[in-house]
């Protein structure tokens, strides 16, 4: 496989890389206050991740790489067409910007392992009818831990220096999946529990887009965009964070996925796609469906606000200034609905809510994120269960959270244990701190 033979070079050079910063272990990096430890740990630098970095003012980069640069050099199934998104797997894992015969290798790896097992099927389909989706999505993805290659390869005794390799093997089979049962939920869910089989000349990203049964070329490219967007953020976002914490216990991809999807489904994390659509389409209702005007909105926010809730879609733990995933989303908007009055009502939002937010004065940013824009794009082509959307979230960031993992087996990371103190001897510390 030619994403192995690369990782098999790249690999022992970035374990040498890695023992020039261990010989520095006593040097001090950053300072803690004791707010950062009460508020969520925000802003304390104490991860290490190369596939992504998140300015707070220039937004995310994936290996360097911005998101129109990646849209522009990453290679794409036809000249108009968003790229594929496992080119951006390739990148995130490598550095480097894959050539097509790259991309289309590993397509053709991914696509010896794209079925449906029928265990997988009566797992789902055991599940009460009213789980959620992320509920279904995760159960489904741990059901199939019995055929990790990494657990296997576990028991027979494999080195510390080996680990990455089943990793890599049981991401690939995993990913390989993820769109094939994200697409089942979804039509046994919503669609009569009628299913559309995976159309074999289709790219992995293209081919979630049939599955779901959108048959529209539009669609397809927004779901290759989509899939590149929501895939990784560094790694101290809730999911990513976890996926590297359950995986830093040397559990396998399985169970690392399964409980980053956990994460991944509240409110305040991937859960505010449906949260925010939902909150765009009360708003219209409120006004009897039409588009708003901006007075309306902005008292429609206030009122949000002033009974405790927060407007999803909007702020961010790292970024402060328009997440530039909502601004590719919006140019995609305006390239192919650019009169939808949702899309309308989106963009009015985005006039007024952040000034909304500053004179509110909590929170620390007032733009828009990923989640502010994702759902009125799925509506418009169909999709409009949102209930679902997390989901969608759920199978891009496992592209991000595995090529993390992989790279922690490859470096050989320790397992992740961090220390806590009791709240009194806590504020002691604090007290006598300077
Ligand atoms: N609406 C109302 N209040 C908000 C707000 C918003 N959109 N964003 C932040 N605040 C409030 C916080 O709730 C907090 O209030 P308290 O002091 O009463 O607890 C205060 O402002 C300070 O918060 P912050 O430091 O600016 O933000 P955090 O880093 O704590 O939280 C986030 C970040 C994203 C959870 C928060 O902005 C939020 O709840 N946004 C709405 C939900 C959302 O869009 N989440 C998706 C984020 C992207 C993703 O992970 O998918």
């Amino acid at each position: 496989m030619l994403l192995k033979e690369k990782l098999s070079a790249l690999i022992p050079q970035e374990r040498e890389a890695l023992k020039e910063i261990k010989a520095l272990a006593d040097k001090k990096v950053d300072e803690v206050k004791c707010g950062q430890v009460i508020g969520g740990m925000r802003g304390c630098k104490v991860l290490v991740c190369d596939t992504s970095y998140l300015d707070p003012y220039e937004g995310i980069r994936f290996r360097g790489y911005t998101i129109p640069e990646v849209q522009k050099l990453l290679p794409k199934p036809g000249e108009n067409d968003e790229p594929y998104p496992l080119g951006l797997w390739w990148l995130l894992l490598t550095g480097e910007i894959p050539t097509k015969e790259e991309v289309l290798s590993l397509e053709e790896e991914f696509k010896k392992y794209a079925y449906l097992p029928q265990y997988v099927i009566d797992v789902l389909r055991a599940m009460p009818a009213d789980s959620h989706p992320m509920a279904m999505f995760s159960t489904a993805i741990v059901a199939m831990e019995r055929e990790s290659q990494f657990r296997k390869r576990y028991d027979e005794g494999m080195t510390k220096a080996e680990m990455w390799e089943p990793m890599l093997e049981d991401s690939i089979r995993l990913l390989a999946r993820l769109p094939l049962i994200a697409a089942y939920i979804y039509r046994r869910k919503y669609k009569e529990d009628v299913h559309i089989p995976a159309d074999p000349n289709e790219d992995w990203g293209g081919n979630f887009a049939h599955m779901m049964g959108v048959e529209n070329p539009e669609y397809k490219n927004l779901m290759r965009l989509y899939l590149i967007l929501h895939s990784d953020h560094e790694s101290g976002n809730v999911s990513a964070h976890t996926g590297h914490l359950v995986a830093s216990a040397l559990s396998d991809v399985y169970y690392a996925i399964s409980a980053a999807m956990d994460g991944l489904a509240g409110p305040l994390h991937g859960l505010a796609n449906q949260e925010c659509l939902k909150w765009i389409l009360n708003l219209m209702d409120h006004f009897g469906g039409r588009t708003p005007t901006k007075e309306e909105i902005e008292k429609y926010a206030w009122d949000t606000l002033n009974s405790g809730r927060v407007i999803p879609g909007y702020g961010h733990a790292v970024l402060r200034k328009t997440d530039p995933r909502y601004t590719a989303q919006r140019e995609f908007a305006l390239k192919y609905l650019p009169d939808d009055p949702i899309f309308k009502t989106v963009s009015n939002i985005y006039e007024v809510v952040p000034e909304v937010l500053k004179q509110h004065g909590k929170a620390k940013n007032p733009w828009p994120n990923v989640d502010a824009h994702s759902g009125v794009l799925q509506y418009y082509y169909g999709v409009r269960e949102f209930d679902f959307y997390t989901v969608l979230f759920g199978v891009s960031r496992a592209l991000g959270i595995t090529a993390q993992i992989i790279w922690d087996r490859a470096l050989g990371y320790p397992i992740e244990r961090p220390k806590s103190v009791t709240r009194q001897m806590f504020k002691e510390l604090a007290e006598n701190a300077e």
